[in-house]
């Protein structure tokens, strides 16, 4: 027969799929993903997230916080094909894996649930896919918990989609639960069995009619974009089942439907309509590779979309390939340089890599040892490397801690897991602060460096403290005076000579410092002075406050030199003593850092990030519309360094996990009073 149906079990022709499972956090992508390979045989038994025993979420830290934490692979084969499916994780703080995954993959499946709060999180996900031209599926998953009609649950989600969502199947419920659905285009009822494919029924009655009415809906979407359809729904003609097929497969293609199919994941409810969907209507690698603009040869291309370290195999880069073949041995470069060579093509299967033969366009494999490959680099075979065909960066980090390893010991290790640790994860970023010493882990939110914490004990076996980072603090001075610096030591012998006399003075703000030699008659010899611009340098980098200083002039105007005993250290130290002694008589000044802040919100959230921005001596600059944003804010604000530290984890918990900001630095400002003595006095007891 034809689409959809009773379909022979053939190859189709558009070889090896990947498929995205995507979705809001803890919408059960990866319970999904554990019925898929059930069903499909590839597990002998269904595991589940919260026993623990699911393929996926592997990891210690996914198991320990029941929640995924980083992509994760499986092939599985159904109906004669090979599908590997990517399940991400949900948590906007570790979106950066869904990112760098979608480019590659033919099709994502949207898990979702009918719950209102999840909508903002579930625009977020849609944008993304919207964004890169992904076609796509949205599954309604926990229909088992329904507790509204199904149109209804889609008229609230339907603000979240730019394009009409499809309703393509309908629920039969039986008193309050649902006990199987109809499939419009189908048009079969069949009724859910608990882990096993559901059974088909005879439709009479009420679920008849509602069966016609909703599939008329669905028909009537579609024929917006195909005006033989819509011809034949006007003249009440029945449109062949086929053609019906034939105008879904297009119109997810063409991005311009989200169909959208129900199920409950835990009981493998729904999971084999979802999988014949995606065979019959999901493009294939060469579509994808069209949409990435590949104008391949006959070399092999594929796109790296996450890398692994493994204890045993070493670096492993999972690649899509999209054109032509890569085996054991193939050189590979990436637009920038080489890549290396393959060292052993892999299966991924969650945390499990399996040897296999070479791949083959379509083909989702884990390649060994490509020292110069990144995630998200290009490769390619061909003497000459194929520009790249996808370029996603990660959002900026909201939060950071400083970190050093428990033990002494393991500081070179560190630096080697920090490495590993970026490659595995690139929305982490590191950072060494050459003044405060601190070494930074900045990430997109608390869960997400916990788990880096938690990765750099677990995997790579240094276990580390942390704390908050140094907030840069800098001081100044607000009066004018004038001082001399004298060292002088008669020591046995050589003796040390070095006198300057200079003025101090303040500068405008983020003027820095300035050195000026007004020295005339030879009475500081010309030789000397960068000696005393060095010793007044040091004597800034730990101001009366404890903290560097900044904007201000110094002027050496005058001093004296013993022609034996003076030398460059003697000078430089009567440099740094004018500056100890003379500062504290200059009214130190503690300056604190302010950014602008901007922060990006559902509109119903804008309120509360009013008052916490002011709450947190932020200034609020204004709130407008999110451009191209239907439904959010962004709120600009000035506010202290301090401030914005943890900052993320209220705006967080105040938009349902959804909300987010950038910020920029923007000037130093004059911070007096209690907080100041605190930092202060803060500062003086670490010392
Ligand atoms: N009632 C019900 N619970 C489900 C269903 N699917 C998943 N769950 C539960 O929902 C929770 C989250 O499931 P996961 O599969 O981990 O969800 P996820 O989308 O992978 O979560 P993240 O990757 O962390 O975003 C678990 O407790 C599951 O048992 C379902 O169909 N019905
Ligand atoms: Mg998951």
């Amino acid at each position: 027969m034809g689409q959809n149906g009773t379909t022979p079990n053939v190859t189709s022709k558009l070889g090896p799929r990947c498929i995205a499972l995507v979705g809001p956090f803890q919408s059960g992508k990866t319970t999904l993903l554990e019925a898929i390979l059930a069903r499909t045989g590839t597990i002998q038994r269904q595991g589940s997230v919260d026993a623990g025993t699911s393929l996926g979420d592997a990891s210690k830290e996914a198991r320990h916080h029941k929640m995924s934490v980083e992509a994760s692979f499986a092939t599985c084969n159904f109906m004669g094909d090979s599908y590997t499916f990517v399940d991400c994780p949900g948590s906007i703080e570790f979106i950066h894996d869904m990112r760098t995954v979608l480019p590659a993959v033919d099709a994502a499946v949207v898990v979702c649930e009918a719950d209102e709060k999840k909508v903002p999180q579930l625009q977020l996900i849609l944008r993304e896919l919207e964004d890169q031209n992904i076609p796509r599926f949205l599954f309604l998953n926990k229909i088992d918990k329904a507790d509204k009609r199904v149109r209804e649950t889609i008229k609230l989600l339907q603000p979240a989609s730019r394009v009409p969502l499809l309703l393509r199947q309908i629920p039969i419920w039986k008193g309050d639960l649902i006990a199987g659905f109809v499939d419009l285009a189908l048009e079969r009822a069949f009724v859910y069995k608990e882990y096993a494919a559901s059974e088909i029924i005879d439709l009479a009655g009420e679920d008849l009619s509602r069966e016609k009415e909703a599939r008329f809906t669905m028909l009537e979407t579609l024929a917006d974009h195909d005006d033989a359809l819509m011809e034949q729904l006007l003249e009440d003609i029945q449109p062949p089942r086929d053609k019906v097929f034939d105008d879904l497969a297009k119109e997810l293609r063409d991005r311009i439907v989200c169909p959208v199919l129900l199920g409950c994941a835990t009981r493998s409810n729904g999971v084999l309509r979802l999988l014949k969907a995606l065979r019959h209507e999901a493009p294939g690698v060469a579509e994808t590779a069209q949409r990435l603009g590949l104008k391949a040869g006959g070399e092999a291309a594929a796109l790296v979309i996450k890398t692994f370290h493994t204890t045993h195999g070493g670096k492993m880069s999972v690649a899509r390939v999209l054109a032509g073949q890569i085996g054991d041995g193939t050189t590979l470069s990436t637009p920038e340089s080489e890549a290396g060579r393959v060292s052993g093509v892999f299966k991924a299967m969650g945390q499990q890599f399996e040897k296999r033969g070479a791949a083959s366009a379509g083909d989702t494999v884990a390649l060994g040892k490509l020292d110069g490959a990144r995630t998200g680099a290009t490769l390619s075979s061909g003497k000459q490397a194929l520009p790249a065909l996808a370029d996603v960066q990660p959002s900026p980090p909201v939060l950071a801690i400083a970190v050093q390893a428990r033990e002494r010991k393991d500081d070179v290790k560190l630096g080697v897991s920090f490495t590993k640790l970026t490659e595995e994860d690139p929305s982490l970023v590191v950072v060494h602060n050459a003044e405060s010493h601190d070494v930074v882990i900045w990430g997109q939110g608390e869960m997400h460096l916990r788990v880096a914490t938690e990765r750099l004990a677990d995997r790579y076996a240094v276990p580390v403290v942390s704390r908050p980072p140094t907030v840069g603090y800098r001081e100044t001075i607000r009066k004018p005076i004038s001082i001399r610096g004298r060292h002088k030591k008669q020591s046995g012998g050589h003796g040390q000579f070095g006198d300057a006399v200079v003025e101090i003075k303040p500068m405008p703000r983020g003027s820095g410092f300035e050195f000026e030699d007004r020295i005339t008659g030879g009475v500081v010899p010309r030789n000397y002075i960068p000696a005393v611009e060095e010793g007044v340098l040091d004597g800034l980098k730990h101001g009366p406050l404890g903290f560097p200083v900044v904007d201000l002039h110094v002027a050496l105007v005058d001093g004296s030199y013993h022609t034996v005993d003076s030398s460059d250290q003697a000078f430089r130290t009567a440099g740094r003593i004018a500056m100890t002694e003379g500062l504290p008589q200059c009214q130190p000044v503690l300056l604190e850092p302010i950014h602008e802040v901007e922060i990006v919100c559902p509109s119903e959230a804008t309120a509360k990030i009013n008052a916490i921005l002011s709450g947190r001596r932020g200034q609020i600059l204004g709130f407008d519309t999110r451009e191209g944003w239907s439904g959010w804010d962004t709120v600009r604000a000035q506010m202290p360094e301090s401030e914005i530290g943890d900052l993320i984890i209220e705006v967080r918990s105040a938009t349902a996990g959804v909300g987010s900001f950038r910020f920029k630095f923007d000037h130093m400002a004059e911070l007096t009073g209690r907080t100041a003595d605190q930092i202060i006095a803060a500062r003086r007891a670490a010392e």
